[in-house]
């Protein structure tokens, strides 16, 4: 034994360094999440479904009084729908049982109006039960989509009603088994069929469904399912129908300011605040098509992958879940076109996360809490979710440095905070270490559950993410760095007023190949290298190609109707402006007049035209404001004598501000167009055009 007194205390302290208690942990940073809000989180990416009589009668809100006769899938299997689903990576299914015009999937004992009266499967059918039967087979988690407006019952609006609505709950909490999360959409209140009555009902819509008891009848019968609405109480809705969350989106939510379907919602709270009162995490949901229902004319406007991609890395990486839509179609099946891209999006997705080039690295941080091996920065690069990096409390902001070795190569990085103890980081920063220089890669906002950062291919031999601000300090469970393979994406198609067809993309140095006979296009096609005048219906099919890698590109089908060239805008006192609304540029918007706003916006075509219908794009700015959501379309052989060809809504275009397509019942002749807008959203009194046009193929 070392007798030496000097030596002696030395090795104690030695010891009693390496085997001193490790501090106590962060305190966590309240709100924080609760356990089924941890696991909802860590499901990332799963499945809606959007089906039912509004598929058959090609309508996105129906108005509660087309037939449950039309209800007839002929080759309805929920299996497909599920194995679909499991293939892309989807973790569950959310199906809209009842959507807002009141059908329902499942045989209600409390409606006529369900599958039990349609021709589908005898009126012995129930689509509830082969979905929870199939994602059971699939290990897949269901969740429920119903809808509180109701535009067929003939109480709504009435105390009667939401009773209808929580027996309903109860049929669909109590007899398909677990359920994951329940959706409250917040469009509610508007015209409807209403049993027979055909007006507008409105409802209070923070007072009417008493949501507090209807919640606590939820827990009662799905004490593990998550309940989504903007005002959560368990989850929220991001604010837009894009699927993209936010550079800065937090999980707390001053929850008691919301409530479900208030106008300020999105421009306010769907980012959260950092001093939100509740975790209330963020859902982004997005359709893979245009609309949330199957419509044959949006077989060709299925998102490309580059756009599939977009947003994932905006929604998932951006601290939120992803919901993406899938149209089941008339025949009662995915559309091959969806999941064609459903697959591209899986294989993309494991491209670019194939290999962690962060894991098992040397990796320092710059503090660690009570400097104790078990906050270290190591558990960043460990490849466990649940060992985290922790500094001191005092800290707020800290670094970490990654060191690769050798020079590496990257476009990719995965950061998470170890949100059981709250989310606390407002902002950081990355900067890469070349060539003997640090060199910033950018600077971001808050991570939250997960960031994804999409970087330019960096060559560095370190990678120093520093915490730049945060609200208490900063506790980090994860960082994963990768390479993902450079995609080549679709080009952009444009045409202007004077029928100039375009082909761009932000890509240098690619080129472009196109058909206009229907078949797809491919790198032996005919070469873009010009603007050229497209003014008859055209249907493009093109494809970005890069000469260099040889990689093309998936193809993209854009369709243009009749050119505008010789359209114009007339009337007593018209403004250079006014030819925004027909200049085939959705971007560029005409605010109407005073007067176009009593009498309606009058457009020449130039000559007579025969057309079946009509299109109305609202604006695309960010910033929602002047959007049409009711008309009127009257026609004119000579601009003086006019007829009503018909009136109604745009559904669903607040939410889903895309192109609206109106189909009239009959081909109608005439070479002026009025176009009057019966009511508008967002700014009082304003309505905005960002485009007209006929369809007339
Ligand atoms: C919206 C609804 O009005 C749409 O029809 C769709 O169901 C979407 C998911 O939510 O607010």
């Amino acid at each position: 034994m070392n007798t030496n007194p000097k030596a002696y205390l030395m090795l104690l302290t030695l010891v009693i360094i390496g085997c001193s208690p490790a501090p106590p942990p962060p305190e966590p940073v309240d709100p924080i999440p609760n356990k089924k809000q941890l696991a909802w989180q860590q499901m990332e990416f799963y499945g809606f479904i959007h089906f039912g009589l509004n598929t058959f009668a090609n309508m996105e809100w129906g108005y509660g009084d087309t037939p449950a006769e039309m209800f007839n899938p002929k080759e309805l299997d929920a299996r497909q729908w599920a194995s679909v689903a499991k293939e892309a990576g989807m973790k569950g299914i959310i199906i809209t049982a009842k959507h807002h015009d009141g059908f329902c999937l499942w045989p209600s004992e409390y409606t006529e109006y369900s599958v039990k009266n349609s021709p589908w499967k005898d009126g012995k059918g129930d689509v509830i039960k082969e979905l929870a039967d199939a994602c059971k087979e699939y290990d897949l988690r269901l969740g429920i989509y119903t809808s509180p407006w109701d535009r067929n019952h003939a109480d709504y609006g009435k105390p009667e009603y939401v009773d209808y609505f929580r027996k309903q709950l109860g049929e669909l909490l109590t007899q398909y088994g677990d359920v994951f999360e329940v959706w409250f959409d917040g469009a509610n209140g508007g015209d409807g069929y209403y049993g027979g009555a055909d007006e507008t009902r409105r409802v209070d819509k923070k007072t009417y469904y008493n949501w507090p008891t209807t919640i606590e009848m939820i827990r009662e019968w799905q004490p593990n399912a998550i309940i989504w609405s903007d005002a959560g109480p368990d989850v929220r809705w991001v604010g837009n129908e894009h699927g993209f969350a936010y550079d800065v989106t937090w999980s707390p939510l001053l929850k008691d300011e919301v409530y479900g379907g208030m106008p300020e919602y999105a421009k306010q709270y769907s980012m959260g605040q950092e001093n939100g009162t509740h975790w209330v995490p963020a859902e982004a949901d997005v359709s893979i098509r245009p609309g949330w229902f199957y419509h044959k004319s949006e077989d060709d406007k299925v998102k490309s992958l580059g756009h599939l991609m977009d947003i994932y890395y905006r929604s998932v990486g951006q601290n939120a879940t992803l919901l993406l839509n899938l149209p089941v179609d008339n025949r009662g099946l995915v559309h091959e076109k969806d999941i064609a891209q459903l697959k591209k999006l899986r294989a993309q997705l494991d491209l670019d996360f194939a290999n962690n080039l962060a894991l098992g690295k040397d990796i320092e941080a710059s503090n660690v809490r009570g400097d104790h091996s078990t906050y270290g920065a190591d558990n960043l690069v460990d490849g466990q979710g649940t060992t985290y990096w922790a500094t001191d409390d005092s800290i707020s902001t800290a670094s970490i440095t990654l060191d690769f070795g050798t020079p590496t190569t990257f476009n990719r990085m995965l950061i998470q905070e170890h949100i059981p103890l709250g989310q606390r980081v407002r902002s950081f920063s990355l900067e890469a270490f070349t060539d003997g220089e640090w060199t910033s890669l950018g600077g971001f906002g808050t991570i939250g559950y997960k960031r994804l950062l999409r970087l330019e291919e960096t060559t560095a031999s370190r990678l120093k993410v520093t915490i730049d601000d945060a609200k208490a300090a900063p506790v980090l469970s994860n960082i994963e760095v990768y390479l993902a393979p450079a995609m080549v994406e679709v080009p952009k198609v444009t045409r202007d007023k004077s029928g100039m067809l375009r082909i761009e993309s932000l890509e240098a140095g690619v080129d472009y190949y196109y058909t206009t006979d229907g078949s797809e296009a491919s790198a032996k096609s005919t070469r873009y290298t010009v603007p050229f005048e497209a003014l008859a219906p055209i249907q493009l099919s093109v494809i970005s190609y890069d000469p260099d890698s040889k990689r093309s590109s998936e193809p993209k089908v854009i369709r243009f109707d009749i050119g505008k060239k010789d359209w114009s805008i007339v009337g007593r006192s018209i403004t250079e402006e006014a030819i925004r609304a027909i200049d085939d540029d959705p971007w560029s918007d005409y605010t109407l007049t005073e007067s176009e706003l009593r009498k309606g916006l009058v457009i020449d075509l130039g000559k007579t035209e025969q057309f079946k219908g009509f299109t109305y794009t609202p604006t695309q700015h960010r910033h929602l404001s002047g959007i049409v959501t009711h008309y009127a379309l009257y026609s004119s052989s000579n601009g003086r004598n006019w007829s009503l060809v018909q009136q109604g809504e745009f559904s669903n275009v607040l939410n889903n501000p895309i192109e609206q397509r109106i189909w009239f019942n009959k081909t109608v002749q005439g070479r002026y167009l009025k176009f009057l807008p019966k009511k508008t959203k967002n700014d009082a009194g304003k309505a905005l055009i960002a485009e007209l046009g006929i369809i007339t193929k």
